[in-house]
């Protein structure tokens, strides 16, 4: 039998009714001219009222208009991917690459151990050779009961293991597989083993839920393994020195599971954190992980998840290899990004937190126009590329010649030289955080990363199968998803007006429409202030009686109703064709406006506070743990508000904003309605209206909910006064 060499290894396919989306953008291009055309030509004379309204008006569509120039750029090409496994393993089944697995961990009390070895245990368990296999968890909240946790997994994997491979266990983060699994019937033998390892699992995770609500470990546990010794001398999560221990030596022939196959390496590491040294948040822990890992495993591919995503199918890392190892292509490829997804999404996704248009549309479009982004979990990168090797012609692997570095010293001895390289001050004077690893000085590191290896030559493969091949938690509260994008927006900007925006950075060296398509994520925040324009003058306008559209009998209205309607028509097309409802389009509009008006707003001002040089941006961890009554809201759909937050305020003010300008600008039409008052404002009824509709929820946490999630009485208060505020203020 051939090994049908010479077939790739993947192929990539164009989207299909790509001419029909052209002609969409053209009809839209259409409309908007006529749209300037009408703005310009109808500019209230200078003693008129409503002048300025109307350039600001004006301004806030070009910014709208160049927004979508954008998205559609996006849109233009994308491309799938498909690989071909079965090839790849007639060919290199013997030949595969070694593999580190970096797990990331910060903090304990949001991000529970149990999940986290969850995760850990569900890339233990991929269906690779193990002892090409390591996996690293770095945990920068230095937390003993983290460490526990990874003890029990390292045992646990022994069962696991062999488990997975005898059930054919998908997926194989134990949490998830039992949540719905059903006992196997047939074989009594078979079903009691089931039951059994079920039982096993489940008393593992009572042991480290009971330790980690109770803070410490016992005694007993103490003795168990030397590594707790390490936890003697700990001041506290900021001050401490490196611990590093090897669960699992893959190297060890001891090292095997039950059925004696050997296991994958497992090592737990906590680099060393001083008050007086910046420890870079992630790009600074994946740092300490590249460069401990190359001295225990060398591994030739890097995966790094976030501790809340598990594995959702035992097969990713044959998928990303076949980018790497095809014949024609892959000595081109520097890192292949899986999308982000989530397993805990209601039906209609109230916080539209499934990244759908961005997972299906937007990033095999990037990937269409010279590669996507990396987007800091799920991805695969060669090692020297990521510590800073240059493309060129020259690098192509022969996979079958490789040999593999065997490292000699004894756990020990290994542990004890890894140390050094997760200390504080190893970094001073290196080129870590500048060109090699990941970048320090940003709170979105990936980005620039992944920016930083195009600019140096190198390829990237966006792949999104069907099933997907990680999953994890989305936020379940409003706040949390709002801060979330105010984080990314806020460090999205903060790129495009640095050093490292793309058309600075990636000036011929990435294609042209990739620097644009960058830009697309990159001014997330800009867009805060058009819209927030746009959701209050006209509605003041509508109080005060200034006419800012044409009228409804006037032919100009065309184009306006045009653009509206066949925009949100597509856009709902886009969003119900890749899965969504109905209603998960509306809620996903709702959203669209409130990250604009609160996430990108706080994104942009945090911005030109800090160029301006006044607050430091922070990185806040959102949370992964809800309680019950959330937990309960969440599942029913109902919008969480119940904190008292700025960004509350903000949105509480705007609605009741909307509200009065409806009612008092419907007066002032019904008052003068022989007069045909109303021809000249229906498009500004029509736009408060929409509003009003789109911000229902938010009535109802101000005035109709009494549960612990609608909104607080002070928030209810401030924004009752600042709305009534600013209605009097454009009265007057
Ligand atoms: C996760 O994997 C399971 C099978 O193991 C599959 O049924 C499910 O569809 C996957 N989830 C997603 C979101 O792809
Ligand atoms: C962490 C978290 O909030 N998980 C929730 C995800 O959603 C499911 C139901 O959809 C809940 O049961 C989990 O508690």
């Amino acid at each position: 039998m051939g090994d049908n060499n010479g077939l790739p290894l993947f192929v990539t396919k164009s989207a299909k009714g790509r001419i029909l989306f052209q002609l969409y953008a053209i009809l839209i291009c259409v409309g908007v001219c006529l749209i300037f055309l009408y703005r310009l030509s109808h500019i209230p004379r200078r003693e008129e009222a409503g002048r300025w309204a109307w350039i600001g008006l004006f301004l806030s569509e070009l910014w709208f208009s160049f927004y979508w120039f954008l998205t559609t750029f996006v849109r233009l090409n994308p491309i799938y991917r498909y690989t071909f496994k079965d090839r790849l393993s007639l060919r290199y089944e013997k030949f595969f690459p070694s593999i580190d697995i970096f797990v990331c961990t910060a903090d304990p009390t949001i991000e529970p151990p149990a999940m986290v070895i969850n995760t850990v245990l569900s890339v233990m368990a991929y269906d690779y050779p193990p002892e090409k296999l390591s996996v690293y968890l770095s945990d920068d909240g230095g937390s003993v009961l983290t460490f526990y946790a990874m003890l029990e997994a390292s045992r646990f994997s022994k069962i696991w293991l062999p488990f997975c491979k005898k059930f054919k266990v998908e997926p194989r983060s134990p949490e998830a597989y039992f949540r719905t699994a059903v006992e196997p019937l047939g074989e009594p033998a078979m079903a009691k083993e089931w039951t059994s390892v079920k039982k096993l699992y489940e008393d593992m995770k009572k042991r480290i839920e009971t330790t980690t609500k109770l803070g410490l470990i016992s005694e007993e546990i103490y003795q168990e393994h030397k590594g707790f010794k390490e936890w003697t001398w700990l001041a506290s999560k900021r001050d401490h020195q490196t611990i590093l221990q090897i669960l699992i030596d893959g190297r060890d022939p001891n090292a095997v599971d039950i059925e004696g196959q050997s296991l994958p390496t497992l090592v737990y590491l906590a680099r060393e954190k001083r008050p007086q040294y910046h420890h870079n948040f992630k790009a600074g822990a994946m740092n300490a992980l590249l460069r401990v890992s190359s001295k225990i495993s060398d591994g030739l591919i890097i995966l790094n998840v976030d501790c809340d995503m598990y594995s959702n199918n035992s097969e990713s890392v044959r998928d990303a290899i076949c980018f790497f190892m095809d014949e024609e292509e892959g000595h081109k490829v520097g890192f292949v990004q899986f999308p982000q997804t989530f397993e805990n999404l209601t039906k209609n996704d109230v916080y539209s937190s499934s990244l759908n248009v961005i997972n299906e549309v937007e990033l095999p479009g990037l990937d269409g126009n010279g590669g996507p982004c990396y987007i800091g979990s799920g991805c695969f990168h060669r090692r020297e590329i990521l510590c800073g090797k240059n493309y060129s012609k020259e690098c192509k692997v022969d996979w079958k010649r490789l040999t593999k570095r065997e490292v000699e010293q004894s756990i020990s001895v290994l542990e004890e030289t890894c140390k050094v390289l997760a200390s504080c001050t190893y970094e001073e004077n290196t080129q870590w955080g500048k060109e090699m690893g990941l970048k320090y000085g940003c709170p979105v590191e990936d980005i620039i990363t992944g920016l930083a290896i195009q600019c140096r030559g190198w390829r990237s493969i966006y792949f999104n199968p069907k099933r997907k091949g990680f999953l994890g938690v989305a936020p379940t509260t409003l706040l949390q998803s709002l801060v979330q994008h105010k984080r990314w927006s806020e460090g999205d900007f903060q790129i495009f007006a640095s050093r490292y925006s793309p058309f600075v950075m990636g000036y011929k060296k990435i294609p042209l429409k990739l620097q644009f398509s960058y830009c697309y994520f990159l001014l997330w925040a800009a867009n805060c202030l058009a819209t927030l324009y746009y959701v209050v003058v006209p509605s003041l306008c509508l109080l005060r009686g200034i006419s800012l559209f044409p009228e409804i009998s006037n032919s100009w209205v065309l184009p306006f109703a045009f653009v509206i309607f066949v925009h949100r028509a597509y856009s709902l097309g886009e969003f119900v064709f890749f899965g969504g409802t109905l209603q998960g389009w509306w809620n996903d509009q709702r959203m669209w406006l409130y990250k604009r008006m609160t996430s990108y707003f706080f994104g942009f001002l945090d911005n030109i506070l800090r160029l301006l040089g006044f607050s430091k941006s922070a990185f806040v961890i959102t949370a992964k743990v809800a309680d019950d009554d959330v937990s309960q809201r969440y599942k029913q759909e109902i919008m969480e508000f119940g904190a008292s937050s700025p960004m509350f305020t903000i949105l509480a003010t705007l609605a009741l904003l909307n509200a009065f300008c409806f009612i008092g600008g419907l007066m002032r039409v019904i008052a003068d309605v022989e007069n045909l008052v109303w021809e000249r404002f229906t498009l500004q009824i029509l736009l408060c209206g929409m509003l009003i509709f789109i911000n229902l929820p938010i009535y109802q946490g101000l005035f109709l909910r009494k549960d612990n999630g609608s909104m607080p009485t002070s928030v209810t208060c401030q924004s009752i006064m600042f709305a009534i505020l600013a209605c009097a203020l454009s009265l007057y």
